[in-house]
C-alpha cells in the first residue's frame, strides 16, 4: 500500500514542489485546493492525472483552513500517514491590512487539523508537519538564530504563525502526537509568489529588458534575509517526519545578503551592472551599462528602481540569518542551490514570459504587464 500524504497549501510554491517530490517516492498525494473563480492550479497543473486516463495517485479536494467540518471530512477519508500544513495567508504586509483572516488561517487553521486528527483517533497513524517561520524570530535576540532563539513576532502574520508552532509543541507534549515544526528561512523558486520580493525583482526587472514593463517600485532595500531555494526546502520537511522522534528544526542556509544585493545581482544576470544612487526613500538604481543581448531595451541612465515608502511595513523585521545545524547533524540535510544558481534559474523563468509578452506587444497583441504589487 502506498502512503498516503495530505498537504494543505498544495497550490502554492512549496505544496507544488512537495508534491512532486512525494510523487516521485511513490506516496498517494492529496491536496486541499480552495475554490477560485479562475484557475489557481497552475503550479501543480504538470503532475494532475485525469482519473479517466490512469490509476492516478494525486488528489485535489475542495476545502479552506477556515472550514472545520470540511478539514475533518477530508481526513477521515483520506486516512492520511503524514499532513503537512502549508496552507497560510502567507504574506506579510498582507496580514497588517487582513490580521483576523491572517490569524483564522494560519493560526486557528493548525489547531483545526491537529483537532481533526485527534478527534478521528489518528494520533497513532498521522504524522504531522507544521509550516513554521523565521518571521517568529522578529526582533532578533541573537544572530544566527537556532531552535533555542527566543521568538519576537512583529506582524499580524508572525503572532499568528506564533501560535500555530506552540500548538503543534502542544499536541505533541500533551497527546503524544508526532507533530513537527520546520522553522523555515525565506525560501524561493521560480513558483515563487510574484509579490514577494525577490519574485517581484526577477519577474520586474526581465519584463524590463525586454520592454514590456516600466520601473520597479520597492520598499525596505536594507532588509537583511538568508535566501534558500523551496526545492531544497521541500526535501526537509519530509525529512522531519521520517525521524523516531518527533522534532522541530531550523532550514536556513547561513548566508545572509541585503535586497539591495539581490537586485544588483539579478540585473548583473541580464547584464546590466546597477548603480545606487540617493539614499532612503530618495534612492533609485540606475543602469550604469548594459551588456549582452538579454536587456536590449535597457540603455545605459535608464532608471529601473525608485523606492516607494508604501512598501515600508508597520514595523519592519531587519535581519534573519539562520543555522540549521541540527537540521544538518541529525539528519544530513544541507542546501544544494546557492542563491546566485538561484537567481539565475528565477531570471531564466521570468524572462521566458518577459519574451512572450514581447512577441504579444511586437504583434499588438500584448497587454500591459502588471508590476508586482506588495
Ligand atoms: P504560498 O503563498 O505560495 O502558498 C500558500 C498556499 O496556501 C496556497 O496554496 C494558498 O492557496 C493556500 N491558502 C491560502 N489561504 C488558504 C485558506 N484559507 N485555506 C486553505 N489554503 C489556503 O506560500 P509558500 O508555499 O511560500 O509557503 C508555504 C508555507 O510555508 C506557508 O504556510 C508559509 O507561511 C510558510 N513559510 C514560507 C516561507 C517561504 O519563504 N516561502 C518561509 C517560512 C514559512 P491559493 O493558491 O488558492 O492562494
Ligand atoms: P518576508 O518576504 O516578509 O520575509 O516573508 P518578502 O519577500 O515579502 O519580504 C522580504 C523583505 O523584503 C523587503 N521588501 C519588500 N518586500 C515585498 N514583498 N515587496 C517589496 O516591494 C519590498 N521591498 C522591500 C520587506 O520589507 C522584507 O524585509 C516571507 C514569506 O514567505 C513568509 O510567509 C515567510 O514566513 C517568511 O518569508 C520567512
Amino acid at each position: 500500500m502506498a502512503r498516503k500524504a495530505l498537504i494543505t497549501g498544495v497550490t502554492g510554491q512549496d505544496g507544488s514542489y512537495l508534491a512532486e517530490f512525494l510523487l516521485k517516492k511513490g506516496y498517494e498525494v492529496h491536496g486541499i485546493k480552495r475554490r477560485a473563480s479562475s484557475f489557481n492550479t497552475q503550479r501543480v497543473d504538470h503532475i494532475f492525472q485525469d482519473p479517466h486516463e490512469v490509476q492516478p495517485r494525486f488528489f485535489l479536494h475542495y476545502g479552506d483552513l477556515t472550514d472545520t467540518s470540511n478539514l475533518t471530512r477530508i481526513m477521515a477519508e483520506v486516512r492520511p500517514d503524514e499532513v503537512y500544513n502549508l496552507g497560510a495567508q502567507s504574506h506579510v504586509a498582507v496580514s497588517f491590512e487582513a490580521p483576523e483572516y491572517t490569524a483564522d488561517v494560519d493560526g486557528l487553521g493548525a489547531l483545526r487539523l491537529l483537532e481533526a486528527i485527534r478527534f478521528l483517533g489518528l494520533e497513532g497513524v498521522t504524522r504531522f508537519y507544521q509550516a513554521s517561520s523565521s518571521e517568529l524570530y522578529g526582533l532578533v535576540r541573537e544572530t544566527p538564530q537556532t531552535e533555542r532563539t527566543p521568538f519576537h513576532p512583529r506582524s499580524p502574520y508572525a503572532a499568528a504563525k506564533l501560535y500555530a508552532y506552540w500548538i503543534t509543541v502542544n499536541y505533541r507534549e500533551a497527546y503524544g502526537l508526532f507533530a513537527c515544526n520546520g522553522i523555515l528561512f525565506n525560501h524561493e523558486s521560480p513558483r515563487r509568489g510574484e509579490t514577494f520580493v525577490t519574485r517581484k525583482i526577477t519577474r520586474g526587472l526581465a519584463n524590463i529588458a525586454q520592454g514590456v514593463g516600466s520601473c520597479l517600485y520597492l520598499g525596505n532595500l536594507d532588509a537583511l534575509r538568508d535566501w534558500g531555494h523551496a526545492r531544497d526546502y521541500v526535501r526537509m520537511q519530509w525529512l522531519m517526519l521520517q525521524c523516531d522522534e518527533p522534532d522541530d528544526y531550523v532550514i536556513a542556509t547561513g548566508e545572509q545578503h541585503s535586497v539591495r544585493q539581490f537586485l544588483a545581482w539579478t540585473a548583473e544576470e541580464l547584464g546590466i551592472t546597477l548603480e545606487f544612487r540617493g539614499s532612503g526613500v530618495d534612492e533609485i538604481a540606475v543602469a550604469a551599462s548594459v551588456e549582452g543581448d538579454l536587456a536590449p531595451a535597457v540603455r545605459p541612465g535608464d532608471v529601473v528602481m525608485r523606492v516607494d515608502p508604501k512598501y515600508f511595513r508597520p514595523a519592519e523585521v531587519a535581519s534573519l540569518l539562520g543555522d540549521a545545524f541540527k537540521a544538518h547533524q541529525r539528519l544530513g540535510w544541507r542546501p544544494e542551490t546557492g542563491l546566485r544558481e538561484m537567481i539565475a534559474e528565477m531570471v531564466a523563468a521570468d524572462l521566458r514570459c518577459a519574451r512572450q509578452h514581447a512577441l504579444l506587444k511586437h504583434h499588438g497583441l500584448g497587454q500591459p504587464v502588471p508590476a508586482g504589487g506588495r
